[in-house]
């Protein structure tokens, strides 16, 4: 987002136990400053740090950078610890510590336990070998240790936002912000995710201690935008109400946004007035796909009339929606794309977002189709936002045409002009503003780049090669 940046709450939180046992902690937040390569890799140099602990949003895609930032790091400083985290390392830990002999440790997992374990040893030289949820190199071999335990109460560790100290977050056009989780991980099987995968088991904060928390982020540091990175807040209904409520009671000025299953929202809807008075603004519902065929296959475990049921419970509460559609996940054929604008202009939620299916190695939707051709062998573009699997019946010229077309008509329709300028709560006309100007950037941009700069490969390459 031009202009815009979330704190990186993954970094945030393995600081707070790193902090709190003693051990001096800087964040260097390169995204907020657009920094190079080779600028993030002098800092480091300069600064001269016993560890360095590098994380990424964009996982997969951004691991290329991880590796060629701490090359030159190691070519300048062998002592240097380099450790890495994340999703995409959790699963990929062998191929990553083959190909890059300067990152030293793989924290596999939750964070915060292990990493406090790491450093720990390391300072007293102790054996790491024994450290749960580590891969690393025993003898030049890339080895991993067993699984850590999930942590079971998620109030046992302390975000360090101290760390956030000169950098100004904001989010939702200028606002204030942080990334801030209720919970991790999410009950549903869907095939294709690997987000469910990698926390294993549904697990929330106590009500109290984040409300109390998001009241203290709103006092102390004037946070005005909560963005909430769960996967899936509400799995257990009976304690995110009991969150919306304590976070209610503290009766403040606030901007939510999440997201959400779409059935879940109906499952709600006696206490959506709940979300709407805890400060909800917008939440992102995965429809996926028009076809109840493929969303079976997938494992999607919602239905296309809940899905629109949904939004219309959200705009009933002057909740916006934004509704995320996956290309990719059919073979689809011009009538398909068809059919999906026919779905989505009868679901009418406020905002669109269409995105290219992008599968993940250690998800059970890889092995569907480890055998098709993938068409991008930039790893760095493994973003959703390209696509990267071959279509059988469409060019992909013709593929990113369509989910353009769709893109405008959505975003452009009478229904969501006269909400964009018209809509009675300002705030909701302010948040729609926000996202229009962003999105007019994103959609030429992304023509721009298709078509101008992105290359295809043109050698057969099947996925599971591609991915060893
Ligand atoms: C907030 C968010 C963003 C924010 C990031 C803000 C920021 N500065 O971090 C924004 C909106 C900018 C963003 C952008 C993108 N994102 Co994003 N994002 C998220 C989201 C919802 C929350 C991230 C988060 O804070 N999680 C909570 C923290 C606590 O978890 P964590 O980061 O995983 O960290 C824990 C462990 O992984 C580990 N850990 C992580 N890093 C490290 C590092 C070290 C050294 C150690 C020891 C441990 C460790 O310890 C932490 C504590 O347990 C996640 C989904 C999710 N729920 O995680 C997607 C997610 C990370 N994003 C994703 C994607 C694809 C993107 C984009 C590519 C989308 C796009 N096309 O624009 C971009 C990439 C941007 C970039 N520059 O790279 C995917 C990544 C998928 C993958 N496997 O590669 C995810 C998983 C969403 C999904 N459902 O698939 N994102
Ligand atoms: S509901 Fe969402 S978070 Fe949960 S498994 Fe499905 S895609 Fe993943």
């Amino acid at each position: 987002m031009p202009n815009e940046h979330l704190p990186p709450l993954g970094l945030l939180s393995i600081g707070g136990p790193l902090i709190d046992a003693g051990h001096e902690v800087e964040l260097l937040d390169a995204d907020f400053y657009n920094y190079k390569i080779n600028v993030i890799a002098d800092k480091i140099i300069d600064k001269s740090p016993d560890a360095i602990m590098l994380g990424h949003s964009g996982s997969t895609s951004a691991q290329p950078i991880i590796n060629e930032i701490t090359k030159i790091v190691r070519q300048n400083n062998k002592h240097i610890k380099i450790i890495i985290g994340g999703v995409f390392p959790t699963y990929h830990w062998n191929e990553i510590l083959e190909d890059n002999p300067q990152i030293d440790f793989i924290v596999c997992g939750e964070g915060e336990e292990t990493v406090l374990n790491l450093v720990t040893a390391l300072e007293s030289k102790a054996s790491v070998e024994i450290i749960k949820g580590l891969a690393l190199r025993i003898n030049g071999v890339p080895l991993k240790t067993p699984l850590a335990e999930n942590i079971k109460n998620l109030d046992d560790f302390r975000i360090a936002w101290e760390l956030m100290k000169g950098y100004n977050y904001t989010y939702w056009g200028k606002r204030k912000a942080v990334v801030i989780q209720f919970s991790r991980g999410c009950p549903y099987p869907c095939t294709y995710c690997g987000q469910s995968l990698f926390w294993k088991k549904w697990r929330h904060r106590s009500a109290k201690s984040l409300a109390n928390e998001i009241e203290m982020l709103h006092k102390e540091y004037g946070i005005i935008v909560f963005n909430f990175a769960d996967e899936n807040p509400s799995s257990n209904p009976k304690a995110w109400k009991e969150f919306l409520e304590a976070l209610i009671e503290k009766n403040l000025n606030l901007i939510l946004v999440g997201s959400i299953r779409a059935d879940n929202i109906v499952r709600d809807a006696d206490f959506l007035h709940l979300y709407k008075k805890a400060g909800f603004e917008r939440f992102l519902l995965g429809i996926e796909n028009y076809d109840e065929v493929v969303l079976e296959k997938i494992k999607k475990a919602g239905t296309v009339s809940k899905d629109k049921e949904a939004i219309q419970l959200l705009r009933k509460h002057n909740i916006l929606s934004m509704a995320t559609y996956v290309v990719g996940f059919g073979e689809e054929k011009s009538r398909d794309f068809y059919n999906s604008l026919k779905q989505l202009l009868s679901y009418d939620p406020d905002q669109v977002q269409l995105l290219y299916v992008t599968p993940h190695k250690w998800t059970p939707y890889f092995e569907d189709v480890k055998d098709k051709e993938i068409i991008l062998t930039d790893q760095k573009k493994w973003d959703y936002k390209h696509q990267v699997i071959k279509t059988q019946f469409l060019k992909p010229w013709v593929v990113i045409l369509y989910v353009k077309l769709i893109e405008i008509i959505m975003q452009t329709r009478p229904s969501a002009l006269m909400r964009l300028f018209f809509h009675k709560e300002a705030r909701l006309r302010s948040a729609m503003r926000w996202y229009t100007r962003i999105g007019r950037r994103v959609w030429f941009w992304e023509l721009y780049q298709f078509f101008f700069v992105t290359k295809l490969t043109k050698e057969k390459v099947k996925m599971k090669d591609f991915w060893k």
